[in-house]
């Protein structure tokens, strides 16, 4: 089995930073990076990168062969508002890409796999408040039935034939780095960049819609943690709910405001608040907590330091 690991949707907001931060720990030549094309130039001039259609077990296959690969962090997906436009493509390649990598894991090819899952996995049955890990899930959107069907085959192959597979449930996640990519949370990162920029915006979500976030540091850091995790500890092979913070358009707003005082928000749902009104608004990580010792660092103040700081706003210290 190989020793090097391989990222499919590097160029994707959470695969961008994955890669930096993997190549970081592990040395650029131990991470390739891949995508279905080139559209992150600094990602793919930064280290080893190949395209590669994550539909396609052949040139999952090719890729892990040529480059010595053990370990695949599968990041690519269409995610919640994207998958409502075009259903048919979003089940095709969430789901397509997930079995392929579960393959070459129960074929022996690869060793170790992470897949992220979503809190899009939860519908409006769901308990909204502190939502546990395990409970009614009768998702709504594409995206969140392929997080639903993905969990359960990561579970299956696991007890089934062994593989290695973890997974995380990620909250809607902030950062500077890339620009917003098809998904009901990313309200929260345009936001910044119209503040910034243009000192307003029209937000699609009404002013009270609360949903778990998370600043891409800690996304980041979860991905690592149980990773690294010893497999004894890692107990739920479906995937773990992780939390760290809730907040509402209203909320990020008005912190936003107390640095930039002539920010100014209007509120125009538009469809993605149907998808917004079916998800948590607060999630329960306690297992993620105590089977592998997840905990967050930001919180919403120190995560819109950060961004108006790294978008270019000079901050309050
Ligand atoms: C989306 N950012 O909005 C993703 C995320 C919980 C939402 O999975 O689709």
């Amino acid at each position: 089995m190989g020793s090097k690991t391989l990222i499919i949707g590097a160029c994707g907001q959470i695969g961008s930073e994955l890669t930096n931060r993997l190549r970081s720990e592990l040395g650029i030549e131990n991470v390739i990076a891949s995508d279905i094309r080139e559209s992150n130039l600094e990602l793919v001039n930064s280290g080893p990168f190949e395209i590669i259609d994550a539909k396609s077990y052949t040139e999952i296959k090719n890729c892990i062969q040529k480059h010595n690969v053990g370990t695949v962090y599968l990041m690519a997906a269409l995610l919640s508002a994207t998958g409502e436009k075009f259903p048919e493509k979003a089940w095709d390649l969430n789901m397509s890409s997930l079995l392929n990598v579960l393959n070459l894991a129960k074929e022996k090819i690869i060793s170790k796999v992470f897949w992220p899952s979503s809190i899009a996995v939860f519908g409006p049955t769901t308990p909204k408040q502190n939502t546990p890990q395990r409970t009614i899930m009768e998702p709504t959107t594409v995206y969140g039935i392929t997080k639903q069907v993905g969990e359960r085959w990561c579970e299956y192959y696991f007890n089934n034939y062994g593989v290695d597979v973890r997974s995380i449930r990620y909250p809607g996640i902030i950062s500077w780095k890339t620009l917003p990519g098809g998904g009901t949370t990313d309200y929260a990162i345009d936001i910044f960049h119209k503040a910034i920029n243009e000192g307003h915006y029209d937000c699609f979500l009404t002013e009270d819609t609360a949903l778990p976030m998370m600043f891409m540091d800690d996304a980041v850091k979860a991905t690592l943690d149980i990773m690294n995790a010893d497999a004894n500890a890692v107990k739920i092979r479906s995937s773990y709910n992780l939390a760290a913070i809730s907040f509402t358009p209203k909320e990020l707003a008005n912190e936003i405001t107390k640095q930039i005082p002539d920010f100014t928000i209007n509120y125009e749902p538009d469809f993605r608040q149907k998808i917004a009104d079916s998800w948590p608004n607060s999630i329960d990580d306690t297992a993620a907590r105590q089977d592998w010792k997840w905990k967050h660092v930001f919180d919403l103040q120190t995560m819109t330091n950060e961004m108006l700081q790294q978008l270019g706003k000079p901050t309050i210290s």
